[in-house]
């Protein structure tokens, strides 16, 4: 859903501006410094990039999920680093809360957050619960007023930068499963969490994700999301559930940037005389990237409206991180060979790229996970 087509119109202007003289860039930087300059998050700030999601009434833009989605497409076209600075306050750190917080809880975190001074982190992933989610063996035992938490966190996208943790952990020993756990706000500052070193990682330089230990950690019994214990796992789907329609987005976006750079270098470079982009076998690779792109905007755009409508979507936004990111991987490799030896060389930027999209397919449930929750979707559907 579209609010105000002029409004959004000059969102994704500036967005779009913002792009192209400010992050594409500096892109080689943040590629070769793993940080992105603080002048640029300062801009980010500015542009109100924090709160795109968050409710105008607590300070932020309030898109609704198509907004977002075209607001994604266009702030993709650069390093998908600089998405990740702003990814989980907008997306899994912040979400959990507004879609399950208390009154009280929205209106003490959801404002820096919007405001961008302070960055939410969503702490689910551990050593031994990746995929399998519902595993987590974080434990939160209740002591008076408070809760003591004790556990590893791994991969956490933004903990170096998180001022707040949307963690995960289970309150019910005895039960193993999803019911055992509950979500908490953890204000970052706590004693007793300590960070892992910043992951070294194939791609996406200026990222960061590492491991946070929590090591008797108290939190006050009023920071678990909606006050109630046992529903952590239910708001962490239901994060998921929209933050794959992001991240689908997201894959949209740089796919659509790598695209434009491979058209340009194919319409630019000659080879037997002549344009390479008037050979049909580099034809055929063009035609097959811009037909994926293009269904995979389809199925985005389409799930976002559907979600905007008020639709369950747990089924079509999988089906949007599965295409989706899968696509970007299968653009990304063609950019690579459309380039030839530059693309595989450093200078031109698209081996970044091929390895900056291969993490689409991992993080926010990989494409196998994706794979298992479109079909139990069918067949629950099926039997309703
Ligand atoms: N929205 C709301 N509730 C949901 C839900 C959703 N999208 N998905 C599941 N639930 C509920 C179920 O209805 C069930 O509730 P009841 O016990 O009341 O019936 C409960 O949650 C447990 O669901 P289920 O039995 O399906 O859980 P599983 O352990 O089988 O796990 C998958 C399901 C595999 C889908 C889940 O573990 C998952 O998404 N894993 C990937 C996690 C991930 O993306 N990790 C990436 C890192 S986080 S960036």
């Amino acid at each position: 859903m579209i609010r105000d087509p002029e409004t959004l119109n000059a969102l994704l202007d500036s967005v779009r501006r913002f792009v192209r003289e400010r992050l594409v860039p500096a892109e080689e930087t943040v590629a070769d410094t793993d940080a992105i300059p603080a002048d640029i998050v300062r801009d980010m700030q500015a542009l109100g990039l924090f709160g795109l999601t968050i409710p105008e009434s607590y300070g932020g833009l309030g898109l609704t999920m198509e907004e977002e989605a075209l607001v994604m497409i266009e702030l993709c076209q650069t390093a998908p680093a600089f998405r990740s600075l702003i990814g989980t306050t907008v997306g899994i750190g912040s979400q959990g809360i507004l879609m399950d917080g208390t009154p009280e809880q929205k209106d003490r975190w959801l404002p820096p957050l919007a405001r961008g001074e302070l960055i939410a982190s969503f702490a689910l992933t551990e050593p031994e619960a990746g995929s399998d989610a519902a595993s987590v063996r974080t434990r939160a035992r209740r002591d008076g007023d408070h809760y003591v938490i004790d556990g590893t966190k791994r991969f956490i996208t933004n903990a170096p930068e998180a001022g707040v943790f949307t963690l995960m952990a289970r309150t019910n020993a005895e039960d193993k499963g999803a019911g055992g756990i509950t979500a908490f706000i953890v204000d970052a500052k706590s004693p007793g969490i300590t960070l892992g070193r910043i992951d070294r990682k194939m791609g996406q330089k200026g990222a960061h994700t590492c491991d946070v230990m929590f090591d008797g950690v108290r939190v006050p019994a009023a920071h678990i999301i909606g006050g109630v214990e046992g529903r952590g796992f239910k708001t962490a789907m239901k994060v998921l559930d929209k933050g794959r329609i992001h991240i689908a987005a997201v894959c949209v976006g740089v796919a659509e940037r790598l695209l434009r750079d491979t058209l340009r270098y194919a319409m630019e470079r000659k080879q037997f005389g002549q344009p390479i982009c008037e050979f049909q076998l580099v034809q055929a690779m063009l035609a097959d990237s811009r037909t994926e792109l293009y269904a995979a905007k389809s199925m985005v755009l389409d799930a976002a409206r559907r979600r905007d409508a008020g639709d369950n979507v747990s089924t079509e936004a999988a089906c949007c991180k599965y295409y989706a990111s899968e696509m970007v991987g299968r653009v990304a490799d063609r950019a690579v060979q459309i380039h030839g030896g530059a693309g595989y060389v450093a200078d031109h930027g698209i081996e970044r790229y091929y390895r900056d999209v291969r993490l689409f397919r991992i993080y926010e449930g990989t494409s196998q996970i994706q794979q298992i929750v479109i079909a139990r979707g069918m067949v629950k559907a099926a039997a309703a």
